[in-house]
């Protein structure tokens, strides 16, 4: 059994995706995502220059070697591109060895740990008054766990607000948009909407909330304390990671749970996190943190330390990277959320699989491998298009954390 054939396809069905498939000398193929959002030809470039001439000829069996082997191997280790490149082969190689065995990938995860994926779901507003219908829509698709953004009064644009209503795709230009940010107006908004939700819904529906990088840790314990009487199940990125020590100063204020992790790339983003339980959810994803292989490994520490997993799900991975994610998410013990931004019908098309949603759980498709492909030829009609994530300014300018 070898590797004889490795492509990368980028395209662009509504937004751009870059998957690699891989295909062996008995012609079973595996794919994998490759998509980092607004840098997507980078890790194309990686793919291809530095990563498929090595692959042909290997043994695709041999997925923990060859995670290794790409790891160790290029010297200048860990980062989102890198990453992302090892997470597409490490996948597409777990879908090989599953066609192989004829079982579905969480059968080689050790099984199924429970009988569906708990889904959260994006509510997002303009308004405070627009809020409950957004809410209401959620819970009505019978969503268990919601995530609820708005627009904040006197700012422009805010994350995770879609300007047309539609679906929400931040990458937005090719040129990175610019938009607007004011810290005290958020903190000041933030508690009223959560009032809002929880006076119209109720103390059961699980809340969360994505601050996106984009406070101090101070600023963000005074957010989860204002925040504590509305029960959140998680706040999310409160403050930029790279200073980790900033989660001790915000777990010394509040008893709001943390949830961080979709911009690491490896264990050792999240480890001194996990193991001093500073967060209690880790947020690490199939495509951006090394591929199944190395996130069943962060979900393993995090087990160890009451860290739950919940894994990034935005359009933005693709589906390829969301049927990945159910058979980790269904084998693992400390399963928490998933996070589940439905794709286009369009995307759907050309990434045919067999996973769903029902009754605010999502299924891994029962297929051998992962029960998702990609459709090459359709592919194929919608060409990359340059796309870059916006840039956030303070109003008096000062480039702040988009
Ligand atoms: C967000 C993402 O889904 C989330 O929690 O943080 O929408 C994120 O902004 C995008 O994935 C960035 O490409
Ligand atoms: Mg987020």
């Amino acid at each position: 059994m070898k590797i004889v054939d490795a492509r990368v396809i980028v395209t662009c069905p509504g937004r751009n995706f870059v998957t690699l498939k891989l295909v062996t000398d008995d012609g079973v193929t595996g794919v994998g995502d490759a998509t980092l959002n607004g840098r997507e030809l980078a890790v194309e470039a990686y793919l291809r220059e530095h990563v498929v001439p090595a692959l042909i000829g290997r043994d695709p069996a041999r997925i923990e070697d060859t995670w290794q082997y790409l790891y160790k191997g290029a010297y200048w280790r860990r980062g989102p591109v890198t990453m992302t490149a090892i997470a597409a082969v490490d996948t597409a190689l777990w879908d090989i060895k599953g066609k192989y065995a004829g079982l579905p990938v969480y059968q080689l995860l050790g099984g199924r740990s429970r009988d569906g994926v708990t889904a959260y779901g994006h509510a997002y507003a303009a308004s405070l008054d627009e809020v409950p219908a957004a809410v209401a829509s959620l819970v009505a698709q019978n969503y268990r766990a919601v995530r609820v953004q708005c627009g904040i009064p006197g700012l422009s644009k805010t994350y995770g607000v879609s300007a047309s209503g539609g679906s929400y795709e931040p990458a937005d230009s090719a040129v990175p948009s610019v938009e607007s940010w004011s810290t005290s107006r958020y903190l000041a908004f933030v508690p009223t909407v959560f009032e809002r939700v929880r006076s119209e819904f109720g103390p059961d529906l699980q809340l969360l909330h994505d601050v996106h990088h984009r406070l101090t840790p101070i600023e963000a314990a005074r957010l989860g304390r204002s925040l504590e009487p509305y029960a959140l199940t998680w706040l999310e990125d409160p403050v930029p990671a790279e200073l980790q020590d900033g989660y001790r100063l915000i777990r010394s204020h509040t008893t709001t749970p943390l949830a961080v992790g979709e911009v690491f790339n490896s264990i050792w983003d999240c480890a001194d996190l996990i193991q001093s339980q500073l967060i209690d959810y880790v947020r690490c994803s199939v495509v951006h943190a090394g591929g199944i292989t190395h996130l069943r490994r962060i979900f393993d520490l995090a087990a160890l330390h009451h860290v739950r997993s919940g894994s990034h799900g935005a359009t933005d991975l693709s589906p390829i990277c969301m049927a990945a994610a159910l058979h980790l998410d269904l084998a693992i013990p400390n399963f928490g959320l998933q996070e589940h931004m439905p794709h286009t019908a369009e995307t759907d098309r050309v990434f045919p699989h067999g996973y769903h949603f029902a009754d605010g759980l999502l299924h891994p498709s029962e297929e051998p491998g992962l029960g998702v492909d990609i459709d090459e030829e359709l592919a194929a009609r919608y060409p990359y298009r340059p796309a870059s994530l916006p840039v956030n300014r303070l109003e008096d300018g000062t480039l702040h954390s988009w």
